[in-house]
Parts: C-alpha cells; sequence; structure tokens
C-alpha cells in the first residue's frame, strides 16, 4: 500500500514529485553540510567572502533555481491529477465510521465492501461522509481527498492493469481508524462492464 510504489499514471506522479523532492532536499542538504565543513576546513577561504556575496548567493543565487525547480515540478504534475471533464466512470464512495460503502451509475448494486474499478480508464470518484471528516486515500492509484459530510469532493484514480490494491482512511476520526481499509479490485474492462450489467 505505498505510495512509492505506484500502479498508475495519477500514482506514478505523485512518486516523481516525491522523488524529486527527495533528491532536491539531499542535494540541498549535502549543500550546506559541504559549506559547514569547508567553514571549518578552510575558514581563511571562506573568510574570504563579503557579507554581501553571502547575501547574495545564499539567499538569491541558490534558492531561486531550487524553488523554479521545485514549484515548476509541483505544478506541472499536480495540474495533470485535477479532473477535467468528466471521466467514462463515475462511483460514489461515502465514508462513515469505520467502513466505507460505494454505489454504481445506475443504481448498480454490487454486494460487499470492495471497490470496483476498470483498468486503464480515468475513474472519478465522489467522496462524501455519513459522520466525521475521513479521508479517500488508494495510495497505488492516487492522492487523498477528504470526505466530508453535507459535500462531496471529486477525486479522479486510474489503475494500470487489474489487480488488487488497498485503500485507507487518512484522517484520523476516532477509534477505529486504523482499521478503516477497503478493498479496491481493478478489472479488465469486460469483466467491469460484465459486473455492472450483473448488478442491475
Ligand atoms: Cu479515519
Amino acid at each position: 500500500m505505498s505510495a512509492l510504489d505506484p500502479a498508475g499514471p495519477r500514482a506514478a506522479n505523485l512518486a516523481l514529485l516525491w522523488w524529486v523532492m527527495f533528491w532536491g532536499a539531499t542535494a540541498l542538504f549535502a549543500l550546506v553540510m559541504a559549506l559547514f565543513a569547508l567553514a571549518y576546513l578552510r575558514s581563511d577561504l571562506v573568510a574570504r567572502l563579503t557579507p554581501g556575496q553571502w547575501i547574495v548567493g545564499g539567499g538569491l543565487v541558490l534558492p531561486i533555481p531550487i524553488l523554479v525547480l521545485l514549484t515548476g515540478t509541483a505544478l506541472v504534475l499536480g495540474e495533470q491529477l485535477l479532473p477535467r471533464g468528466d471521466a467514462p466512470v463515475r462511483i460514489e464512495a461515502q465514508a462513515q465510521r469505520w467502513n466505507w460503502s460505494f454505489a454504481y451509475p445506475g443504481g448498480v448494486v454490487v454486494p460487499g465492501e470492495t471497490l470496483h474499478l476498470p483498468a486503464g480508464v480515468p475513474v472519478d470518484i465522489v467522496v462524501t461522509s455519513a459522520d466525521v471528516i475521513h479521508s479517500f486515500w488508494v495510495p497505488r492509484l492516487g492522492g487523498k481527498i477528504d470526505a466530508i459530510p453535507g459535500h462531496t469532493n471529486v477525486i479522479r484514480l486510474e489503475a494500470d492493469a487489474p489487480g488488487i490494491y488497498w485503500g485507507q482512511c487518512a484522517e484520523y476520526c476516532g477509534e477505529g481508524h486504523d482499521g478503516m481499509q477497503f478493498r479496491v479490485e481493478a478489472h479488465a474492462p469486460a469483466d467491469f462492464a460484465a459486473l455492472m450489467e450483473a448488478g442491475q
């Protein structure tokens, strides 16, 4: 159930962003440590820099390219996650302490507490809550979104291939929160269509 083990294009975006942030932070840390070491080992060299050079170097030259890179990556990758237009499939998910229920288009009922999806196509999940604020999260398929009573939030997910994935409530909601998992099953599109047919 790791967000760093993506199984769909949206989760892949998020994992890539994580790695960019991780390596960006690592590079910055290494740079600061190198300057720190330099100050000890070659203090004569460091002492030659004027305060103005420190301010321009450390306050402008160093952070601007890094901020442009990190913010730019976050904007481009995050933008691609937005649910633009209508996805081919729209499924409602309702959270309640401490489980999830799912409703399919056309009043289709699928027994069990599994969220069924077609693989290879974007799916919009319309998320709400019956009681307190929860959060809908399937780490391997996409980001997370709040489940708020009296309000619906839409998140778009996509699974590359059929398989079983797991979701978890990501907002502390009481003593049953840690057990508030749900099973997600992605089917080949024909199998998903058959499942919807059978549930009518
Ligand atoms: Cu919770």
